[in-house]
């Protein structure tokens, strides 16, 4: 295999009404508000990009500021050259868009390839990333040294961090990041280093390098409100950017048993200067305390969350049966009832004449306001009866009727 590559290589060098009557007054209204602002950060400037998608011969690397020293002085390639289709295609860009370094440029069994970028201003914090890669199941690890040098210099000397000694990918194109803790002019160099190397060595084979970004300060999808309010029993959460970057959109979380679960997604703008405002409803809440965040998504799949928001449901200052909605209907309509207490419950609709026709619910409900769908698709038009009986477990008891009338 590695004779294949080195003949492979040597060639290529070039790659969202009706009124009953009723016993009790009207459902208290539940407020509640714990909530605070936030501010979710995500996108970063990008400050330094290198796709490689040109020329990569050392002298266009050179060209683009790029310092390329063959430290270990021999080989029969140059130390950096154009990735090659034949081994692998570039992570982005035309399929030879990548730099790559190979065992022919060894001085024996030993190589030591150094390509040192550009000056570039940092700012402590900023990160360094780029997608290294070698063949697939590499029988030949191939490993590469990222450092960075604080005074800018373009000797390996002038190299005074070292963030460590890595293993190209062996399962496609890897993504390597790194954070530099300098603020300053600093060039970063990415070493292809290997003592038992070259072309009867047992640890080199074929490396490429592509897409390099220096990513800076966050630029935030700047959330200026995130709270959560209660309404007919529901909790509502509204929030608003007053800008985004890349902003996929937001999945709602909702925690439970001390996790957060996602219970929701609202899509995001984009990319926007302007104030967007979003609204979630959860309905399905009794009464109790609630906490709720959101989850960031950017384009890229990165995320950040936002703090969290805390509500509290009361439960309804007494029971109450609402008029159904709509009405009239056809040929489904939706039916709400507060319980002050928890209570076991009874639903039933009865047609005019008394005949019971369908029972809704039957069962314990929790203190809180409730809904429930009334499906009619197969009965005629008229006006019919829901009739809600609640014994609470403190004794209570609450009964009330209302009409709806079926149109079809
Ligand atoms: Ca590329
Ligand atoms: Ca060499």
């Amino acid at each position: 295999m590695k004779k294949i590559s080195v003949l492979l290589l040597a060639l290529a060098l070039f790659a969202t009404v009706y009124a009953g009557e009723e016993k009790g007054t009207k459902p208290g209204t539940q407020t509640s508000t714990r909530y605070e602002s936030v501010t979710i950060s995500t996108q970063r400037d990008v400050i330094f990009q290198e796709t490689f998608n040109g020329s990569n011969t050392v002298a266009a690397l050179e060209a683009r500021g790029w310092v390329v020293i063959n430290a270990d002085g021999g080989g029969t390639t140059a130390p950096w050259y154009q990735g090659s289709t034949q081994v692998f295609n570039a992570f982005e860009g035309p399929d030879t868009g990548y730099v790559a370094s190979n065992y022919n440029g060894a001085n024996g069994f030993y190589i030591n390839h150094w390509l040192i970028s550009p000056p570039v201003i940092v700012s402590a914090g900023d990160t360094l990333s780029f997608y290294h890669r070698s063949p697939d199941a590499n029988p030949y690890d191939d490993s590469i040294f990222v450092r960075y040098s604080t005074t800018a210099g373009t000797t390996p000397a002038a190299f005074d961090q070292t963030w460590g000694k890595y293993r190209t990918g062996e399962a496609g194109w890897q993504l390597w990041t790194g954070t530099f803790s300098h603020s300053g002019a600093v060039r970063f160099a990415i070493q292809y280093y290997i003592t038992n190397g070259g072309p009867s060595g047992a640890n080199s084979n074929y490396m490429g390098l592509d897409l390099v970004q220096i990513k800076g300060p966050v630029v935030p999808v700047e959330l200026t409100s995130f709270n959560a309010n209660v309404k007919d029993g529901a909790v509502v959460l509204n929030w608003s950017t007053a800008t985004e970057t890349n902003n996929t959109g937001f999945e709602v979380e909702k925690k439970q048993n001390g996790q957060f679960f996602s219970i929701g997604f609202i899509k995001g703008s984009g990319t926007t200067s302007e104030s967007r405002n979003y609204t979630f409803v959860d309905n399905k809440v009794e009464a109790g305390t609630y906490t709720y965040r959101l989850k960031q998504i950017d384009l890229d799949g990165s995320f950040e969350y936002s703090k969290a928001v805390e509500v509290i449901v009361a439960p309804p200052a007494i029971f109450a049966l609402n008029q159904n909605y709509p009405n009239p209907f056809n040929p489904s309509t939706k039916i709400n009832f507060s319980l002050a207490v928890d209570s076991k419950v009874s639903l039933t609709v009865f047609n005019i004449l008394g005949q019971k026709i369908s029972i809704l619910a039957n069962s314990n409900f929790g203190a809180g306001v409730h809904g429930v769908a009334f499906d009619a698709a197969k009965l005629n038009s008229g006006i019919y009866i829901y009739k809600l009986e609640a014994v609470g477990i403190d004794g209570s008891r609450f009964t009330a009727t209302k009409k709806m009338m079926l149109t079809k």
